[in-house]
């Protein structure tokens, strides 16, 4: 499974092969092998000309619904055709191997899910949820009237994704989670994020000063890289399953 030109220092594989709870938080770098595009990648095509900011923000949604419904529709359509790649599967691996394993993902992609991963916490949502804008609720479906953004079938107000934008709250049981996890895992992986969106950012720094080991999985070095124990410099769809390669053999 994994590639031989990728050292794991022994010392990491005997910390995961030992470790009673491995955590590990994933960002957009981990589909980016999928084919889909992480944030802080230049945006092509269509949607060159737009930041970040001006797309996955409830601003932006009360200014421009339609806008942000088709960048959101675009990007299922993107993910509807990707699938998981070898980082994903590794995960699933460790979560085998692991006695307790905690996979925090901040993808909306459900990528995870569809590897087998057995239990994800989605801190920033799907892509595959639709909830009203109004009162919050998850709705499955709704009449085709043909309005952009579609509405909700309970109060007519416009439907959005539910996933979480800037200046929103993450849910609250899916936070409390993803904390416990850092403050009492053995080993923390952070895989494929940039470290600087909070509050996710500030698991790897928890599980860190809670006495974890930390490691960083990354092609480039971020504002984590730092802090971590061990940088494995590289594409996560390589370096996970060398990880798992050298802590289990498989
Ligand atoms: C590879 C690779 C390969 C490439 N292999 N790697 C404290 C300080 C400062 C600011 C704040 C703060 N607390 C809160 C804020 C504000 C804000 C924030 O953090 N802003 C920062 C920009 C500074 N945070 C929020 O607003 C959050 N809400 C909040 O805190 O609310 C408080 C509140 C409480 C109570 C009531 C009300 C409010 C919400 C953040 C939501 C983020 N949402 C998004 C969109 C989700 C929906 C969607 O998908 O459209 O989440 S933004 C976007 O960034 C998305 C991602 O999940 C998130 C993180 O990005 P990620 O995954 O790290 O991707 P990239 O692109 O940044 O990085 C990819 C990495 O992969 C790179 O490092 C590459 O090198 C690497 N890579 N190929 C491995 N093959």
């Amino acid at each position: 499974m994994g590639s031989p030109s990728i050292h794991i220092p022994p010392a990491l594989a005997q910390a995961l092969r030992s470790a009673r709870h491995i955590a590990v938080l994933t960002g957009a770098g981990v589909s980016a092998e999928s084919g889909v595009p992480t944030f802080r990648d230049a945006q092509t095509g269509l949607w060159a000309k737009y930041d970040l900011e001006e797309l996955a923000t409830p601003q932006a949604f009360q200014r421009s619904p339609r806008l942000v419904w088709e960048w959101y529709a675009w990007r299922r359509e993107l993910v509807a055709a990707a699938r998981p790649n070898p980082g994903h599967y590794a995960l699933v691996e460790m979560e085998n191997r692991a006695p307790n394993f905690t996979l925090i993902t901040q993808n909306v992609d459900q990528l995870h899910q569809q590897a087998g991963s057995r239990r994800v916490i989605e801190l920033h949502g799907s892509l595959w949820r639709t909830k009203c804008s109004r009162e919050g609720r998850v709705v499955e479906s709704w009449p085709e009237t043909g309005d952009v953004p579609p509405r909700c079938p309970h109060c007519s107000d416009l439907l959005r994704p539910d996933v979480v934008w800037f200046g929103e709250a993450l849910p609250e049981r899916e936070l409390m989670e993803a904390f416990a996890a850092a403050q009492q895992c053995d080993v923390f992986i952070a895989a494929g994020t940039s470290a600087i969106v909070q509050p996710a950012a500030s698991l790897p720094l928890l599980a860190a000063r809670s006495g974890a080991v930390l490691v960083e999985v990354n092609p480039q070095e971020t504002p984590l890289t730092g802090e971590a124990d061990y940088f494995l410099q590289g594409p996560s769809g390589s370096v996970l399953p060398a990880l798992v390669q050298a802590a289990w053999g498989v």
